[in-house]
């Protein structure tokens, strides 16, 4: 591990970087490479991000006025990537060549020549806020945006039990820079896509309950899928819907994925052990979320899913 310290200076003494984002990518890992290239590119070195796939549209300001800049690569940069599969498709490439990796996940287990990680971050986006504090750089609106973005959908707009009193410290002060904080958190928090919306309505359609309302279960079909004109990223979340009633102790989602093949999602109030039902069933998890497969028409899924809910209730 070193310091912040030490890795500024070592940024300091080279050019021509390419910072690198896991696959997947999220506001965090976005936030956190468009936050430093816009910091290199100010300190007049060429910089360039490698994402997976196109930019999603609702990530766009990330990268507003950027150019890609034509360079042979010197130093390569990699943030809040935890773990050499989560390089995806530029592993084998850099793999065996990452000068710096900046992180906050406790089970980093990357390689890099130099290398920060703070555990006890929330978002990644504020080990890099505190390595541009450190480069001496003004932080411009823009600047701000990437930055906060790491941070607001690292914590669920702040919800989550990661928040740190520097956390809101931090976003303070990127207020104070002119990030566009209230219209960030409306396109990351409340803005959804039609197909989702869609797809929500058919699975309330399915709300059904068991156990004196204790356990409550959803599910959707490859038809309501197709009805709503949804894709795997629509879906995602759609397991914490059931556990947001009020009184429900288990959540069960099951999402068709094959004919007469069911994947299950259960999400638990933190009394009850998710883990411990998909277990019975051959699958597994946390505490608290987990997950399992099984074969068999709707009804007999939803039967031994909620028989298995049962028998962890009444333990
Ligand atoms: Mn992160």
């Amino acid at each position: 591990m070193n310091s912040l310290n030490e890795i500024t200076e070592f940024i300091k003494g080279r050019d021509n970087f390419v910072i690198l984002t896991h696959i997947y990518p999220d506001g965090d890992t976005l936030g956190s490479a468009y936050a430093l290239c816009r910091a290199l590119r100010t300190l007049k070195k060429n910089a360039n991000v490698l994402i997976h796939g196109d930019l999603a549209d609702k990530y766009s300001y990330l990268e507003k006025d950027m150019k890609e800049q034509v360079f042979d690569c010197e130093t390569v940069v990699t943030v809040d990537i935890a773990s050499p599969s989560l390089m995806g498709d530029f592993r084998e490439e850099y793999e065996d060549k990452i000068d710096v990796c900046i992180d906050h996940h406790a089970a980093n287990d990357m390689n890099a020549r130099m290398k920060y990680v703070d555990a006890d971050a929330a978002s990644n986006c504020e080990n890099i806020y505190r390595l541009i504090e450190l480069l001496d750089i003004e932080i411009d609106p823009a600047l701000a945006d990437c930055i906060y973005t790491g941070i607001c959908t690292d914590t669920g707009c702040f919800k989550f039990t990661n928040v740190t009193p520097d956390t809101m410290r931090i976003a303070a002060k990127l207020m104070e820079c002119g990030c566009r904080s209230a219209e960030i958190n409306r396109v990351m928090f409340d803005t959804k896509s039609l197909a989702r919306i869609n797809i929500e309505r058919e699975v309330l359609n399915t709300l059904r309950f068991y156990a004196d309302n204790k356990i409550a279960v959803v599910y959707t079909t490859r038809d309501m899928e197709k009805r709503a004109g949804a894709v795997d990223q629509d879906l995602e979340g759609i397991a914490a819907i059931p556990r947001q009633i009020e009184g429900v102790c288990t959540g069960v989602t099951l999402k068709e994925k094959g004919d007469n093949y069911y994947r299950i999602s259960v999400r638990t109030n933190g009394d009850h052990d998710a883990s411990m039902i998909c277990g019975k069933l051959g699958g597994g998890g946390h505490f608290a979320a987990a997950g399992c497969s099984v074969n068999g028409t709707l009804e007999e899924a939803i039967k031994a899913i909620v028989r298995a809910c049962v028998e962890e209730l009444g333990r």
